[in-house]
């Protein structure tokens, strides 16, 4: 028998609340409601590569396949099957279960992730026992190296995880990878009733990275390619480990090939963490996005124990004057939202002015505490779907002072209310990189590391800065408009006017952007649901050395068609890169040049 199968649930999966991918973050979530300047993405799943690079045996891991791909890898008779499904997948995970016992009886099933845990909590032992063999309910890799009879006290490592894309959908429809990943560490000690991660890893911190390590994936994705835009560090609450963060920004700012200037991370932090930090501190660890779960007002006299620390409004500003960007998550359904209160949480979340958002509902999901509660208190519905077991179906909770339609509504108007308040998520994206170019040109005489955390947010102005013409004249209306305005002089103040290049790039998007409307009118944008691509990852051991790839990868149903657009895609970013080192060598006595020091080629990451 071959080794070790790993899949994800077959798609393609199906579409949420608002008719979106829940693969596609961008659209789905992070920069909804932008009208044409929403950005699409997508990303990849983590779980199986980190198991996949930590056992000794050869595995294939199934991203996405469809049921027949599915069915004919299993055919191929492997000795373990590891499948891992979220919530809304259960009714999926199930299905291929009960194919893999009526096809290949001899395989043994091991099941994880948090769909999982919530079959798990709702099935009796003999209904588990008939679809699985294990059941992970705590760190996966450790837990399969026990499943094979491995050594589970060997060190983990893990590389090359898939990078996740995003871009504009009428520039590419299909980001390319741009951004790597790395997982430094799981769960997290808070222990908030809501929240599956604290759940799963039973308010632990389970350390998978050393500082050290995530510090040489750092090098090897920039390596590869210069004009990384971001690496995406992912943890449940960086800026509480003080300790492993400080000593992170530390090798990142002191590396002599690219430092800060280029290093850069996505994290997800709180507002308690965040406030032993001061702002410019957090800035010289490289983390230039973060994630941050926003509470209600309300919240601390409802059981959920006073906010420690700043106030959001302070944090929010905090982070964007140093020329870190924000993800503001805001949840709608708790019991202390009332029909009176939800507006004034709503607008108190507007007015933090997130870079990108996350508006959600609360959901139940088994077996969090939240769930446990709710379910001795009858208070789930019994018809409830495992497809709305998620972050906008609500997980059958019955709401005690909403109707379900408004909740949706509310999340939907916050949507467009960020619009028409602050501009697309891209303008206020370049907006917090000029405050941070300001921030720190101001005080680059005082320590070497601003100087080059100044270059960062230079480079990342210098490229959003051609979208922003057209999120002028395409405004939602004119208060934004001329916010849009402020943002070019404010530009224009700090950087120069802008380049020939990056006029030409300019008139490029806006006439895309006409374009888009008119397509959008026709054919709204709406109507078009990622499907995720299936891949097929295959890790031979021994593994090759690092810095090489530890596995191979095919895409079975990748079309000439699609081959061909990327490649005329890679062209025309060549193309495009060689006009923009022409029109620098004409303009190059030009003294107040806005390029200077940016490396040619880094508008690419659109296309
Ligand atoms: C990045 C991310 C995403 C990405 C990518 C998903 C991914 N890479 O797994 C995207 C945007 C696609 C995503 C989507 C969703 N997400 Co998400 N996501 C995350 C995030 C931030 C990190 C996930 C990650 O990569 N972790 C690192 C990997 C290695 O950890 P892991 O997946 O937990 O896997 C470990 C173990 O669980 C276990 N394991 C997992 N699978 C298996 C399988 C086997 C066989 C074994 C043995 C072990 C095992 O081993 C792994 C190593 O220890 C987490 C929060 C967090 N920090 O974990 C939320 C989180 C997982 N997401 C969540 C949710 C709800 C969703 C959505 C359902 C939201 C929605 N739209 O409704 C969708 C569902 C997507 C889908 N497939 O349908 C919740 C889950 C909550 C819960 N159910 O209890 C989380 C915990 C966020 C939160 N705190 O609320 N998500
Ligand atoms: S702080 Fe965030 S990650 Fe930690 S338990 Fe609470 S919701 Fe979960």
């Amino acid at each position: 028998m071959k080794d070790v199968l790993l899949s994800t649930t077959w798609g393609p999966f199906h579409e949420q609340f608002f008719n979106t991918s829940p693969i596609d973050i961008m659209n789905q979530r992070f920069s909804r409601g932008c009208d044409i300047f929403s950005m699409n993405g997508h990303l990849h799943m983590n779980w199986a590569h980190l198991i996949a690079q930590n056992i000794d045996r050869p595995s294939v891991f199934l991203e996405y396949p469809r049921k027949e791909d599915f069915l004919e890898e299993v055919d191929k008779g492997y000795e373990y099957i590891g499948l891992s499904a979220f919530h809304n997948q259960v009714d999926d995970l199930v299905e291929m279960c009960k194919a893999v016992r009526a096809r290949a009886p001899r395989s043994k099933i091991v099941l994880g992730g948090f769909g999982a845990v919530g079959l798990e909590a709702t099935r009796t032992q003999e209904e588990l026992d008939a679809l699985c063999d294990h059941l992970c309910h705590e760190e996966g890799t450790t837990y399969f190296r026990w499943v094979l009879g491995e050594n589970t006290d060997r060190p983990m490592f893990h590389s090359h995880l898939p990078k996740w894309g995003y871009s504009l959908p009428m520039l590419n429809p299909h980001p390319v990878g741009c951004i790597p990943v790395v997982v430094g560490s799981l769960g997290c000690p808070n222990a908030c009733d809501f929240c599956g991660t604290t759940e799963m890893f039973q308010h632990r911190r389970v350390e998978i990275m050393s500082p050290e390590q995530v510090y040489r994936e750092f090098q090897r994705a920039w390596r590869e390619n210069p004009n990384t835009l971001q690496f995406a560090l992912l943890e449940e609450d960086t800026f509480q480990n003080v300790e492993y963060v400080q000593e992170l920004g530390r090798l990142l700012r002191e590396d002599t090939e690219f430092g800060l200037g280029y290093f850069n991370f996505y994290c997800l932090s709180s507002v308690r963490s965040m406030s032993q930090w001061s702002f410019e501190d957090m800035a010289m660890t490289g983390c230039s996005t973060v994630f941050v779960g926003v509470e209600s007002k309300f919240a601390g006299d409802n059981g959920y124990g006073k906010k420690e620390g700043l106030c959001h409004k302070e944090v929010f500003d905090g982070l964007h004057h140093v020329g870190i960007s924000t993800t503001g998550a805001w949840m709608v359904g708790f019991d202390f939202q009332t029909r009176e209160n939800v507006e004034e949480d709503l607008q108190d979340f507007i007015d933090l002015y997130p870079t990108l958002q996350q508006l959600t509902r609360v959901c139940p999901f088994p077996p969090t505490p939240m769930w446990k509660a709710m379910r001795d208190e009858g208070r789930i519905r019994d018809d409830v779907k495992w497809e709305d077991v998620s972050f906008y179906g609500g997980g059958g909770m019955v709401l005690s002072n909403l109707y379900e339609h408004e909740v949706g509504e509310i999340i939907e108007r916050g949507y467009k209310l960020l619009y028409e308040t602050h501009g697309a998520c891209i303008a206020r994206m370049l907006h917090v990189n000029l405050m941070g170019y300001e921030h720190f040109m101001e005080k680059r005489h005082r320590n070497r590391f601003f100087e080059d955390r100044a270059l960062y947010h230079k480079r990342l102005a210098y490229s959003f800065f051609p979208i922003l013409k057209a999120m002028e004249i395409y405004a939602p209306n004119s208060t934004v408009r001329k916010k849009m305005k402020d943002i070019r002089r404010m530009y224009i103040r700090l950087m120069g006017e802008p380049t020939e290049f990056q006029k030409m790039l300019e008139q490029g998007f806006t006439l895309r952007s006409g374009l888009a409307r008119l397509q959008d009118m026709l054919h709204p944008a709406d109507n078009n649901v990622t499907e995720e691509a299936f891949k097929k990852y295959i890790y031979d051991k021994p593994a090759p050395e690092y810095p090489d790839c530890p596995y191979k990868v095919e895409y079975p149903h990748r079309t000439r068609g699609f081959s061909l657009n990327r490649q005329a895609r890679a062209n025309l970013r060549r193309a495009l890169t060689g006009v923009e080192r022409v029109t620098r060598w004409v303009g190059r006595s030009r003294q107040d040049r806005p390029d200077a020091g940016v490396a040619p080629g880094s508008f690419g990451m659109f296309l």
